[in-house]
């Protein structure tokens, strides 16, 4: 199959790749970088040595013989290359990584909250409209977020994207219909995702494009199957206060004896995934697209839940690293329960990598090995939610 990425030199974009290179099929990426920028506008680099993106795909194909060929332009400002690109490719499937992807980078300052909110709606509607100018029939995965939910619900489980609600009209009937589950952004990035679940709703009602969009946790872990083959192909891991997730932070500290930031009581409960998983899960989705006038497919993607201080208390009881508990920057709920659904994936047949399978094994392969890499003064987080949030620090 012929696939486009956009995004595909991130975090999860790149495994992504390679794994979908190996199943055999042509690969094209989008990337303008910005990524591997915005880690110079913030003095930050990845715990691991990543390579410069042609020297990556110049080693997958030395060592695979498969052949990736990258454009570096940017989705959200460069709609015609991107039109012309649909046209000469001719793809079956688009990947959709290429959004600004930090919750704490997004609300730095109001350049920040509106390069994020620009970046990612241009990104989403230029390719919708793109593929719509183009008139080819092509299949849309998207990476979305859990945060579109907010975390918490009246006790039930979080439901794949659709809520059943039960309306009385004045006649007194019951009419019963599936909405999207209400909306409740905590940042102006994970914002932009709500407003991207509106675009696809829209496009795929008026213009029947096929889209799955995929809600994801928070990803943990470093390695695939495909980036372990060659240190080349090694994976990005951060770690700073902005684009460290809080597994993969706590990880690092646990490495360099740092006590562990958890924001608050700790409260706040979190779905997550490893990084292995993102890529199978990808894979199936490309696998199985919707078929014409199917409504926009949504899946959860995420494999367990865990409240923030029980990962703080876990990594310390494994490594007697210390707990430090900091006042929140964020707003956000101290405490919340979550349940969440992920039949989909699983039913298609996706076997779930727990944390407490390969938590030491980060910590020993990525974390210790290139802790050298690590700068400590970029660990706290900087990134203040509004100015009451600021005044407590
Ligand atoms: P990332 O920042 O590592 O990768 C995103 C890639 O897209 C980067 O290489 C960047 O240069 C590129 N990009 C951004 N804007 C672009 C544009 N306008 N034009 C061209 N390229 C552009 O992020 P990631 O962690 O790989 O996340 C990928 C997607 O998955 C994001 O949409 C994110 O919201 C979603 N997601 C990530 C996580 C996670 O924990 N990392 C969890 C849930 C969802
Ligand atoms: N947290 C800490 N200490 C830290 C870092 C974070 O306690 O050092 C807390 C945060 O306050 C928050 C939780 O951990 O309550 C998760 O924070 P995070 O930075 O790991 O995750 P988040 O900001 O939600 O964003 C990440 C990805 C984003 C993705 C999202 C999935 O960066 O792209 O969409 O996870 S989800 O969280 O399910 O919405």
């Amino acid at each position: 199959m012929k696939i486009l990425v956009l995004g595909g030199d991130g975090f999860c974009g790149w495994p992504t790749c390679l794994h979908l290179s190996k199943k055999g099929h042509e690969l094209v990426i989008v990337d303008n970088l910005s990524r591997r920028n915005i880690d110079v506008e913030l003095e930050i680099n990845s715990l691991t040595p990543i390579l410069p993106i042609g020297q990556r795909l110049n080693a997958w194909e030395d060592l695979t013989g498969n052949k990736i060929t990258c454009h570096n332009f940017n989705v959200a400002e460069n709609y015609v290359q991107l039109l012309n690109l649909l046209k000469e490719f001719k793809p079956s499937a688009i990947i959709h990584f290429a959004e600004q992807r930090s919750a704490p980078y997004s609300m730095k300052s109001s350049y920040h909250k509106r390069y994020t909110l620009d970046n990612n709606l241009n990104a989403t509607n230029n390719l919708l409209a793109a593929i719509v100018e183009s008139e080819q029939d092509i299949h849309v995965v998207h990476l979305g977020t859990m945060g579109v939910y907010g975390y918490g619900t009246v006790g039930m489980k979080i439901p794949e994207g659709y809520l059943n609600v039960k309306v009385e009209t004045d006649e007194g009937e019951l009419v019963e219909q599936d909405i999207l589950y209400p909306s409740n952004p905590g940042s102006i990035y994970h914002l932009t995702k709500t407003q991207d679940q509106l675009l696809f709703a829209y496009y795929n009602k008026n213009d029947n494009i096929r889209i799955t969009d995929l809600h994801q946790g928070i990803v943990w872990g470093t390695q695939t199957t495909e980036t372990v083959i060659n240190d080349k192909l090694i994976n990005r891991f951060d770690y700073d206060g902005d684009y460290g997730t809080v597994l993969n932070r706590f990880l690092v500290q646990a490495a360099i004896n740092y006590p562990l930031t958890v924001h608050g009581t700790g409260g706040q409960t979190r779905a997550f995934i490893h990084i292995q998983n993102t890529v199978e899960c990808i894979n199936i989705a490309v696998e199985n697209p919707p078929i014409n006038n199917d409504r926009v497919k949504i899946y959860n993607q995420m494999t367990e839940t865990h409240r923030v201080r029980d990962l703080a208390s876990m990594i310390s009881n494994k490594t007697g690293v210390s707990v430090d508990f900091i006042s929140n920057p964020r707003q956000e709920s101290d405490e919340n329960e979550l349940y969440v659904r992920n039949d989909n994936f699983l039913a298609d047949g996706l076997k779930p990598i727990f944390l407490k399978d390969g938590l030491m094994e980060e910590i020993t392969d990525i974390a210790k090995k290139y802790i050298s890499r690590c700068d400590s003064s970029k660990i706290p987080c900087v990134s203040y939610w509004n100015k009451s949030r600021a005044e407590e620090h």
